[in-house]
C-alpha cells in the first residue's frame, strides 16, 4: 500500500492535499506532515494544502491559496477522511486523480478515488509515518512535529489503540526531532481563568454518598465568570468525571433566556439515556441531557439516578 502511494506521488509534479472540515490535530498533522515529506524528498514538486482552519492550530502551518487551474493539473490526496460530505474544499473533484489515505472504519464514497485504509492505525498521522518509514523517506523536524501532534491527540495521549506500531512511529518521530514540548504546551495548556473556574466548580459539586454527584448553578455564578450558559452547563459537567465511587454525575444550570434549568448528565457505564428521555431530553447512552422547568425537577432526576445506581 505505502509503496503504491509513493509511486502515485512520483508521477505528479503538482499535488494538493485535502482533509476534513473543522480539522482536528490529526487531520492537520497528516496534511502538514505529508506536505513536508513530499517537499523534503522531492524538492522540485509543488505541494499545496487547502481547507478551513482552526485558529488554535495555526502554530503548525497555514493553508495555501490554490487556483482551480492548479488543481486540474494535480494529484489530489485526501487525508483523515473518506466521505465526500466531510471533505473541506470540494475542488478535489477537479483533480487529475484522487487518492484517499485514512484510518477510519467507514468505506470511501468517492467512486473515482483510490482508497488506502489502515483501520489499525490510531491516527492518519501514524499512516504517514508508516509511509515514510517503508519508503525510507527523510523526515525533517517540522514534519516530525506535525505528525507527532496527530498521533498524540488521536490516541488520547496514548490511552487508546495502543499497538507496538503506534509506539514505534512515536519513537521514530522523536528520533527525527519532533518537538513534543511545543505540542503539549500549545494543545494542553489551559488559560488561568478556565482553570480557576474549573477549580471553583470542583470545590462546589456535591455527592449523595450513593454514587451520584451533582451541581446546581445559579445565574450569579454565570455572571461571576463572565461566560455564556453553555460554558458552565456543558463545559463544567466534566469536573465530576472519572472519580472513584461516582457512577453518574449531573450538572444543572439556570438559563435566563428560557427561564429553565439545563441538565447535562454523564455516566461511567450505567445507561442513563432513558432518564433523560423521561424528562423530555436525549443524547447518547452515557452522555445526555434535558431541559427542566426548575431545580425541584432536578432533584427528581437525581432521585432517579440514585435508584439506577442502587439497581445496577
Ligand atoms: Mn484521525
Amino acid at each position: 500500500m505505502y509503496q503504491e502511494i509513493h509511486a502515485k506521488i512520483s508521477q505528479y509534479s503538482s499535488i494538493v492535499i485535502f482533509r476534513h472540515q473543522r480539522p482536528d490535530m490529526d487531520a492537520l498533522g497528516s496534511q502538514i506532515g505529508l506536505k513536508h515529506l513530499i517537499l523534503e524528498n522531492y524538492p522540485h514538486k509543488q505541494v499545496y494544502m487547502v481547507g478551513d482552519m482552526n485558529e488554535k492550530y495555526h502554530f503548525l502551518a497555514s493553508m495555501d491559496e490554490v487556483t482551480d487551474e492548479v488543481i486540474q493539473n494535480s494529484l489530489a490526496i485526501i487525508v483523515d477522511v473518506a466521505v465526500m460530505n466531510m471533505i473541506s474544499d470540494e475542488r478535489y473533484l477537479l483533480a487529475k486523480e484522487i487518492i484517499v489515505i485514512d484510518h477510519h472504519q467507514n468505506d470511501c464514497d468517492l467512486p473515482q478515488a483510490t482508497h488506502y485504509q489502515n483501520i489499525k492505525a490510531a491516527a492518519a498521522c501514524q499512516m504517514m509515518v508508516e509511509f515514510a518509514m517503508e519508503n525510507h523517506l527523510t523526515v525533517n523536524p517540522d514534519c516530525a512535529t506535525a505528525l507527532y501532534s496527530g498521533i498524540v491527540t488521536d490516541s488520547g495521549r496514548f490511552l487508546f489503540s495502543l499497538t507496538p506500531e503506534l509506539f514505534q512511529c512515536a519513537a521514530f518521530l522523536v528520533q527525527q526531532g519532533a518537538q513534543t514540548r511545543l505540542i503539549y504546551d500549545r494543545l494542553y495548556a489551559e488559560n488561568l481563568k478556565d482553570k480557576k473556574m474549573k477549580a471553583y466548580f470542583t470545590q462546589k459539586f456535591k455527592t449523595n454518598g450513593q454514587g451520584v454527584a451533582y451541581l446546581f448553578n445559579k445565574q450569579s455564578e454565570i455572571d461571576r465568570f463572565e461566560v455564556d450558559v453553555a460554558t458552565i452547563s456543558r463545559g463544567m459537567v466534566g469536573v465530576m468525571a472519572n472519580i472513584e465511587g461516582i457512577e453518574i454525575w449531573a450538572n444543572f444550570t439556570y438559563d435566563k433566556s428560557s427561564d429553565k434549568v439545563l441538565g447535562e448528565f454523564r455516566s461511567k457505564r450505567i445507561e442513563i439515556l432513558p432518564i433523560a428521555k423521561k424528562y423530555g431530553g436525549g443524547g447518547h447512552a452515557l452522555a445526555c441531557g434535558a431541559t427542566l422547568d426548575n431545580f425541584k425537577v432536578a432533584k427528581q432526576v437525581i432521585a432517579d439516578f440514585t435508584k439506577l445506581v442502587q439497581g445496577a
